[in-house]
């Protein structure tokens, strides 16, 4: 794949974001080949073009670390991609359904360190012990595929189908709870739509961020410190309608809700 092509994939997926309209995904016609390597390559472009509209990156976001996630989409591997500024939303504001295409929700935990991890070789211990803090998250995830439907290249092109992060701001250091065995349901105007526990994330949210730094550590990267990172989704994600009010509640890390306007 040369650079021409990168770039075009890349603008395939930018400008189905920005014009809020599903695509058929890359693997069906476009670009079936596409590898992870160079699904990544896309994605790296893609982050590059948005840094260059004026866009910062908030921090990194893992995906597909579930079984609940990986049977939902069919996908079987850990990912990532970037939150950026834009799609922050303040806990207990609302989002516009029209501002997605095909919104939905998933509970995941979120870290901050204290210091940058550099892998390989980095473990759930490591992180553990480089951690400040552990918040309760919403993410939201919008594909820019049609019918949230894709392979894994696909959607790490598509920047693992970011779109928004609600961080609480309940902030707990990590010794003061078992966040293995942390348990956290997802609500929606009061009704639990979906429940899990921390041990969903490969075992343990900590191994999210050390799979994290070893797959940065790839491309020269680190985890840096100070940045919010999200772990994964606990559960299947659920599909947002206007009118909702979402909550996600955990044992001993708090709660995070928003709403959902038309
Ligand atoms: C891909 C993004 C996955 C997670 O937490 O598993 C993700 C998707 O499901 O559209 O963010
Ligand atoms: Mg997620």
């Amino acid at each position: 794949m040369d650079t021409n092509q990168i770039k075009e994939l890349a603008n395939y997926v930018h400008n189905a974001e920005k014009e809020k309209q599903e695509i058929t995904k890359i693997t069906t016609d476009l670009y079936p080949e596409l590898s992870i390597d160079e699904a990544y390559l896309v994605q790296e472009e893609l982050i590059r073009q948005k840094l260059e509209e004026g866009h910062k990156i908030i921090g990194p976001k893992m995906g597909i670390t579930s079984e609940a996630k990986m049977k939902q989409m069919d996908v079987d591997d850990p990912i990532y991609g970037y939150v950026f500024d834009n799609m922050v939303v303040e806990e207990g504001d609302s989002i516009s359904i029209s501002d997605y295409i095909h919104p939905k929700v998933e509970p995941e935990i979120g870290f901050i360190l204290g210091r940058d991890l550099e892998g390989p070789g980095i473990t759930s211990l490591d992180v553990l012990r480089a951690t400040d803090y552990v918040f309760p998250a919403i993410e939201i995830i919008d594909s820019r595929y049609e019918n949230f439907n894709f392979t894994l290249p696909d959607v790490i092109a598509d920047n693992t189908s970011a779109a928004g992060a609600v961080f609480g701001t309940y902030l707990r250091k990590p010794e003061e709870l078992e966040l293995d065995v942390v348990g956290v349901t997802l609500s929606i105007n009061g009704e639990i739509r979906s429940l899990g526990a921390g041990a969903a994330v490969l075992g343990h949210p900590a191994k999210s961020v050390a799979r994290l730094a070893n797959m940065l550590s790839k491309k020269g990267e680190k985890v840096k410190a100070g940045q919010p990172i999200l772990t994964g989704g606990i559960t299947s994600a659920v599909r947002l309608s206007p009118g909702d009010f979402v909550n996600v509640k955990y044992g001993g890390l708090g709660d995070v809700s928003f709403f959902v306007k038309e």
